[in-house]
């Protein structure tokens, strides 16, 4: 393996939005691999079992219901410290706080709509991986 993994998914209105090639491309121009990937859309249950960390939060209805409103890419990718990076690459939560030049700078609608998920740590990353992909998958 040439690097450590992280998971992403590009997220509804994105994806509706016909954005799914220019952030995958940008993606891929910073270095990151892709490992596995598929469209799919999830049913509020599934959602719901994906964000279960933040069910406490005021806004976990909310996430919900728009995550499982339309289809999503979700995707492994591979690269050297591939967690962090992705986190830079992809910007703040809140688009209006990223910044210039990252993903959700450029593609994200609001703090809900915010155009792709990043995984927070290398042992999340892969508690999210297996939750999308069997290890035959992703090469
Ligand atoms: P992250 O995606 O940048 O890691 P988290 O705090 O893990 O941000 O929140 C997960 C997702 O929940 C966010 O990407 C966003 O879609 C949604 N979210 C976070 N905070 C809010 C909020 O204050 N209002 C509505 N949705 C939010
Ligand atoms: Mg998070």
């Amino acid at each position: 393996m040439s690097g450590n993994r992280t998971f992403t998914m590009v997220k509804p209105e994105a994806v509706e939005n016909s954005d799914s090639g220019a952030i995958l491309a940008k993606i891929e121009e910073a270095g990151f691999r892709i490992v596995a990937m598929k469209k799919l859309h999830l049913s509020a249950e599934r959602a719901g079992k994906f964000y279960e960390v933040h069910n406490e939060r005021p806004f976990y209805g909310e996430l919900v219901e728009y995550m499982s409103s339309g289809p999503i890419v979700a995707v492994v990718l591979e690269k050297s410290n591939a967690v962090a990076d992705f986190r830079t690459l992809i910007g703040a939560t809140d688009p209006s706080e990223a910044a210039d030049g990252t993903i959700r700078k450029l593609f994200a609608e609001s703090k809900a709509k915010n155009a792709v998920h990043g995984s927070d740590s290398d042992e999340n990353a892969a508690i999210e991986a297996s939750f999308f992909f069997a290890e035959l998958e992703q090469f």
